[in-house]
């Protein structure tokens, strides 16, 4: 079978870039540490506010020091609104919602998550500046979505 030179050259281009794509995926999830979220919890979301540790969305001071910080996103805050945690500590967050997807983004750190009905999300960040940092939705989740916001007071 004869294959035209320029039809060739497509192939191989074609086939470059797959490579060149999946090396990216390949990097980034080993060397990068890039992994879908796994260990995730179930939650009932239309038992959200009866559920612990959301019933009482806040945070906890644990017995080696690091903190845990309970929210709960729902159209169109975040509750609780406003937390303080000490600078250099380990603070891992929990998000979950009742009602619809929303985003949990805090400005100026690599938190960066979805809360979705149904599942508890986590991830962990040290803050190393003092001062208030924005926790914002960044998943259009309806008419009030540029309202939701909470504050983070880095002490
Ligand atoms: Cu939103």
């Amino acid at each position: 079978m004869h294959v035209h030179k320029y039809e060739r050259w497509w192939l191989t281009f074609g086939m470059g870039m797959l490579l060149v794509f999946l090396g990216a995926i390949a990097f980034a999830a080993f060397a990068d540490n890039m992994n879908p979220p796994s260990g995730l919890r179930a939650i009932d979301p239309t038992k959200v506010s009866k559920t612990p540790p959301f019933d009482h969305p806040g945070v906890r001071r644990l017995a080696d020091g690091s903190y845990e910080a309970y929210y709960v996103a729902e159209v169109f805050s975040f509750e609780p609104p406003t937390i303080t945690v000490p600078a250099g500590k380990k603070v891992t967050f929990f998000v979950t919602s009742p009602d619809v997807v929303h985003g949990f983004f805090i400005a100026k750190t690599d938190v960066n998550m979805m809360a979705v009905p149904g599942w508890v999300n986590s991830d962990s960040h040290v803050f190393r500046t003092r001062g208030t940092y924005l926790l914002i939705c960044h998943e259009y989740c309806g008419i009030g979505h540029q309202n939701m916001f909470a504050k983070i007071v880095v002490r």
